[in-house]
């Protein structure tokens, strides 16, 4: 039957309810009415920052219809939802991408356009919503994106920090400086503050056992929190499905102590309430390390039992009985950042639900699901135990016995065999204690995956190999992050003409070809036809004059735009081997100075760019930065080479800075040491828009080669396989790298010698790949030179390169997020698309 109207006429509410706005006439009115009424100003004193805080509000009162509505009939339907747990969240700009997911691009050029704005000059007021250091934090982005597209009812849970990653600044001596990045100063529109929707979290106290025979515990006492809901709206790409990013906010309980605030101690009473705050007050810029640090795991908990407390109070409502919670619910893990949801799952429904041990972990092991995204060991979660007992004593307790019960069941499959016991125990032993997450995480889950097939494999065969055995292979798999190809922003949105001609070539609108990627495959033929190979090779050429009129602006640097753009943008890390690379331009330099003038007639200019962040305490990575920085001062200032060789690093990597340089990309570089980068997400990206890739047989790269076939890739050095056996020789029969490499031993003398200045500046960074060689540079040098001579021999061949990039975007429809988010939901969360009508 029909549902009874709630409250008042119906008639009424319904006339008064908005709409979407299609017309460009309503999108104009609303605009100025927020102008007027939101901001209160006036078409006198309305800057492009205003303008842009019109557009985005008028913008964001169209998505909350949708939101709405998709959240009305979730409630209605009560289908099985999925939470994606995240620490990191790098959603990026949003009102470009909320108007092409709503297509209304068109409509709000036109209506700014009327009213004295660009809609370009608006849409570059926005800052960047950057709650994420790299690729995790972007790949969650993608993955909320692609949920929304394909109707899927998935919703966000993160943290709202109050600075995002810290904005990089270059010293003049080339030194990596951080500043806070107060994103939230000029107000954000995109999220709805929920005060209504709060939870108290308690940390510290005592834990008692009841010992009534029941599992149960009380926890009582300690501190309390508030956490606080912001919502983030998610529009789908031409739909209605609107979902949903929770990001908390800690508060302090009340205002302050009062008890203290009356005994007199103002500064205490306030300072507590300053504690509070601090819990989500900056997102640790961190990428692969673990530092063991108290605030990072108050964030930990918080975020999770405060999503925990939401997703229990929504399935309640339900009405159904506690054990079908996982007919109801999947949670993903995003990494072990939210492994303690495992504990505190058990917690409620040991402790609060009076639910028996076993039927209590049936639940948790049917509801959780966790991704690996790291095998490198420094990456690898552990708490110590002190800390636990002390922050989370409860918690703790729990651990303790799930670990147990674990150890007992592996003990009767592997009778008397103490080392594995020992190897598989949630309790590394040593002075502290540690708590291993990644354990916890695995066996608390129904599955586990990695990110790309060899590091699936990896993750298998290497971390967690003993549990492989014990559990049975069939719990551990791979989805392939197919993921940080959001097609819409990584092409339509930051290459829109690339986007307009596939459309016009294909004969498909994009709304069509958007959603399924695997259409770019009719591209193939055309690589035959010249005149869509000049209409390729002019859209990239004016894309590279995009960014060197980005960098002209903002840095004030010239850029041969005839040179072949080559381009690494990622986090420093010694793993990804930035170092190798600028190495190699080094020794380009030196056989550019050697060369004759003849010689040098026959070589094509390049440009190099650098990109990426260091987190603020990794002194190798910070000095590599520095040298590229100097080499930069130095090569591009001698006439010798400054017409063959160019090089930048461009300052605060972002996505918006990610989102002009992908697309001007002839090559990009992804050389970690093979075994290392799980993934990679940028590379799927500038193979999407046509960029040739140039790197190790590691993470996608492997799965883009088998896509796009190997001729179209270049790829350098050792295998995997090589990797431990060379390692063993570095640290017990190393040999001098003037005999190993001579090449790179060259430029290593050079660097010492002070040819960059700063003459013993670099020597630890040296010593790296003098002594021990960890990531073997050594070993794979000769090879990377010789294949950086292929890209220029293959770029000299320019039909060729082209056909190659109309291949590699052709072939990319494997790495659409939406591929790798269909995957989830049918193999690991067994959810299903709602139509919201
Ligand atoms: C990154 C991985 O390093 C990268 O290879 C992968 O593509 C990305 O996650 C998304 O899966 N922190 N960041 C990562 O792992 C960790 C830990």
């Amino acid at each position: 039957g029909k549902e009874k109207w709630p409250r008042g006429e119906e008639k009424v509410w319904k006339d008064a309810m908005r709409d979407v706005d299609t017309e460009v006439t309503s999108i104009t009115k609303s605009f100025v009415n927020h102008v007027q009424t939101s901001l209160a100003r006036q078409p006198y004193n309305l800057d492009n920052l205003g303008a842009y805080q019109a557009a985005a509000l008028s913008v964001r009162d169209n998505l909350l219809v949708n939101w709405n509505e998709t959240a009305l009939q979730y409630t209605r339907k009560a289908p099985k939802r999925a939470y994606y747990l995240s620490l990191e969240f790098l959603m990026g700009r949003t009102l470009d991408n909320a108007l092409l997911n709503l297509g209304l691009k068109d409509q709000y050029s036109e209506g700014v356009k009327k009213l004295g704005f660009s809609v370009e000059d608006i849409l570059d007021q926005e800052r960047d919503a950057a709650l994420g250091n790299g690729g995790l934090g972007r790949l969650a982005a993608c993955y909320l994106d692609s949920s929304a597209s394909q109707e899927l009812p998935v919703w966000g849970y993160g943290l709202r920090y109050k600075y995002g990653i810290f904005q990089q600044l270059i010293s003049p001596a080339g030194d990596q400086l951080e500043a806070p990045d107060p994103w939230l100063d000029n107000q954000n529109p995109w999220e709805l503050p929920r005060l209504d929707v709060s939870y108290e979290i308690r940390f510290y106290g005592q834990a008692e056992r009841l010992g009534d025979g029941t599992p149960r515990a009380t926890w009582s006492g300690g501190q309390e929190v508030l956490a606080v809901a912001y919502d983030v709206m998610i529009p789908g790409c031409y739909t209605k499905t609107t979902n949903n990013l929770r990001l908390w906010e800690s508060k302090p309980k009340r205002g302050f102590d009062l008890n203290s605030f009356n005994a007199g101690n103002y500064e205490g009473a306030v300072e507590a309430s300053n504690s509070a705050a601090a819990i989500t007050s900056v997102l640790y810029p961190n990428d692969h390390t673990t530092f063991g640090k108290e605030l990072r795991l108050k964030q930990q908990y918080f975020w999770t039992a405060a999503s925990l407390a939401d997703i229990l109070r929504r399935f309640k409502n339900i009405g159904k009985p506690i054990t079908e919670f996982p007919d109801y619910v999947a949670i993903q893990l995003n990494d072990t950042h939210p492994t303690l949801a495992i504990p505190e799952l058990m917690r409620i429904l040991i402790d609060e639900e009076d639910q028996p041990w076993s039927t209590a972990w049936q639940i948790v092991t049917n509801t959780f699901f966790y991704t690996n995204h790291t095998v490198l060991p420094e990456a690898l979660e552990k708490w110590p135990v002190p800390l636990m007992e002390h922050l989370l004593p409860r918690h703790m307790q729990i651990i303790y016995d799930i670990n147990l019960l674990f150890l007992q069941s592996v003990e009767k499959k592997f009778p008397g065999d103490r080392d594995r016991l020992g190897r598989m125990s949630l309790i590394e032993e040593g002075f502290p204690k540690q708590v291993r997450m990644a354990y916890l995480a695995c066996i608390g889950s129904r599955k586990v995956n990695g990110v790309a097939e060899l590091h699936s494999d990896l993750v298998k065969t290497t971390i967690l190999k003993d549990f492989v055995e014990f559990e049975g292979i069939s719990k551990f798999g791979n989805v392939t992050n197919g993921s940080e190809l959001t097609p819409r922003r990584w092409l339509d949105q930051c290459n829109p003409e690339l986007s307009s001609l596939i459309s016009s070539t294909l004969k498909v609108d994009k709304a069509v070809w958007l959603k399924d990627l695997t259409r770019l495959e009719a591209l193939l033929p055309f690589t035959e036809d010249e005149a869509f190979r000049k209409e390729w090779a002019a859209i990239k050429q004016r894309n590279k004059e995009r960014l060197a009129h980005h960098v002209q602006t903002t840095l004030g640097f010239t850029i041969n735009t005839n040179a072949m753009f080559d381009v690494q943008i990622k986090r420093l890390h010694e793993y990804k081997r930035q170092t190798l690379n600028i190495l190699g331009v080094i020794h380009r330099y030196l056989t550019l100075k050697n060369m004759s003038a003849a010689e040098k007639k026959k070589v094509n200019p390049r440009v190099v760019f650098f990109a990426g962040k260091a987190a603020p305490a990794y002194y190798i990575a910070k000095l590599t930065i520095r040298l590229i920085v100097n080499v930069a001062r130095i090569i591009n200032e001698d006439p010798d080479t400054k017409d063959l060789l160019q090089l930048y690093f461009l300052p605060d990597y972002s996505v918006s800075l990610a989102e002009v340089l992908i697309p001007a990309s002839d090559i990009s570089q992804h050389i970690s040491t093979a075994g290392t980068e799980a993934s990679g997400t940028s590379n799927m990206k500038f193979c999407l828009n046509g960029g040739l890739l140039l790197g190790t047989v590691d993470g996608a790269n492997i799965e883009i080669a088998e896509e796009v076939g190997e001729s179209n890739v270049f790829f350098f050095g050792h295998l995997t396989p090589a990797v431990e056996d060379l390692r063993y020789q570095h640290t017990y029969h190393p040999t001098p790298i003037e005999e190993k490499c001579p090449a790179l031993a060259n430029v290593l003398n050079q660097v010492s010698a002070g040819l960059f200045g700063d003459a013993h500046v670099y020597e630890p960074l040296l010593n790296t790949i003098r002594q021990g060689d960890h990531y073997l540079l050594s070993d794979d040098f000769d090879s990377y030179i010789a294949a950086l001579a292929m890209v220029d021999e293959a770029y000299l061949d320019q039909t060729e390169w082209v056909k190659k990039s109309i291949r590699t975007t052709a072939k990319m429809g494997k790495f659409s997020s939406d591929r790798a988010i269909n995957e989830y939901a049918e193999s690991y969360w067994n959810i299903e698309a709602q139509k919201i009508a």
